[in-house]
C-alpha cells in the first residue's frame, strides 16, 4: 500500500510527517472552517459547490484563505491523483492559523493553515437500500448554523446520544420546529411533497440539499423550504436525511414511531435514482 500524501501549508508531505502546531487556532478553538468533498471514480463530485461555500465559510468567519479558488482546486485535485482515490472524500480544513493563545484575531500578517488529505469509502449502498433509523435530539447548537465550522460540539453531542442508542442519526429540533441532522440535512414528505428547512442561519445549506432541491425541480417533484414540526416528521410519509457522505438516506424509523410501512418510500427511493444518474454522468460512474 502507499503511504498517503497529505498537504499540510503549501507543501505535500507523507502523512506521518504532518505535524500541527500547538498553538494553531483551529486546534484551540475550533477557529476554522472545513468541507468534506465526495470522489466517485477518481472524479470530485459538485468541486465547485464545496470550494465556493468554503469561501463563503471563510467570509463570514473574517477568515482569509491564503489560497486562490482555482489553486486551491488543483490541490484537491493533485492529492485524488497521488493517492490514487477511486471511491472516497478529500477533507479540506482551515484555521486562522498559529499565534499565541489570545481570544481576539491575530495581526493580519498571520497567515491561515490549510490541510487536505483524502480516504476511500465506499458508497453505504445497504443502508441507502434498507433505510436507517434516527432518534430526536434538541437542537442546542449555537445560531451561525450556516457557517461550516471546525466548531462541532453541540454536533457531536447529539450524534453521540443517537449513536450510543444505535441509531445512524440525531435528527435536532429547536422546540417545536425540526432543523438539520448532526452531520446532513433533513426531509420530509408529506401529501407527495418534499419539505426541509429553508436555508437560513439555523442549518448548513448542505450542497447535497442543493442537488436533490434542483433534481426534483426538474423531475416535476414539488420540493418546499418551510420548516416542520416534530409531529410532522413523525406523522410524515416519508423522511430522508442527505450529506455528502450519505447521499440520499432513507430513515425508516425515529425513537420509537415507524415511519410509513418501515421500509424507503417510494419518492426517496425514486431521488436516489436520481442522484445516482447525476453521479453517473458527472463522474462517469456506472448507475446502482
Ligand atoms: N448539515 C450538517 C450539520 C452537516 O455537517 C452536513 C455535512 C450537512 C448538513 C450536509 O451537507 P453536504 O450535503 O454539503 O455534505 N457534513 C459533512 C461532514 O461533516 N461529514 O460529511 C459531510
Amino acid at each position: 500500500m502507499t503511504v498517503e500524501t497529505v498537504f499540510l501549508n503549501g507543501e505535500f508531505v507523507k502523512r506521518k510527517d504532518a505535524k500541527v502546531d500547538i498553538e494553531d487556532r483551529g486546534y484551540q478553538f475550533g477557529d476554522g472552517i472545513y468541507e468534506v468533498i465526495r470522489v466517485y471514480n477518481g472524479e470530485v463530485f459538485t468541486m465547485d459547490e464545496h470550494m465556493e461555500r468554503l469561501y463563503q465559510s471563510a467570509e463570514k468567519m473574517k477568515l482569509k484563505i491564503p489560497f486562490e479558488f482555482k489553486e486551491l482546486s488543483s490541490i484537491v485535485f493533485k492529492l485524488i491523483e497521488v493517492n490514487e482515490v477511486q471511491e472516497g472524500s478529500v477533507y479540506m480544513q482551515v484555521s486562522r492559523g498559529i499565534s499565541p493563545r489570545q481570544h481576539h484575531f491575530p495581526a493580519g500578517d498571520v497567515s491561515g493553515s490549510v490541510i487536505a488529505y483524502t480516504k476511500e469509502m465506499k458508497r453505504p449502498l445497504k443502508q441507502m437500500q434498507e433505510g436507517v433509523t434516527a432518534m430526536l435530539v434538541e437542537d442546542i447548537r449555537w445560531l451561525r448554523c450556516d457557517i461550516k465550522s471546525l466548531n462541532l460540539l453541540g454536533n457531536l453531542l447529539a450524534k453521540e446520544e443517537a449513536a450510543s442508542r444505535g441509531h445512524f442519526e440525531a435528527i435536532q429540533h429547536r422546540g417545536e420546529t425540526v432543523t438539520e441532522g448532526s452531520s446532513s440535512n433533513a426531509f420530509i414528505v408529506k401529501d407527495g411533497t418534499i419539505f426541509t428547512h429553508p436555508a437560513t442561519n439555523l442549518i448548513l445549506n448542505g450542497i447535497t440539499r442543493r442537488v436533490i432541491k434542483e433534481l426534483a425541480d426538474k423531475n416535476g417533484v414539488p420540493f418546499v423550504e418551510k420548516t416542520f414540526t416534530v409531529d410532522e416528521l413523525l406523522s410524515a410519509e416519508e423522511i430522508f436525511i442527505a450529506s455528502t457522505t450519505s447521499e440520499v438516506m432513507p430513515v425508516v424509523k425515529v425513537d420509537d414511531v415507524t415511519i410509513g410501512q418501515g421500509v424507503p418510500g417510494s419518492l426517496t427511493t425514486k431521488l436516489q435514482e436520481l442522484f445516482s444518474k447525476r453521479i453517473k454522468e458527472d463522474c462517469k460512474v456506472q448507475a446502482v
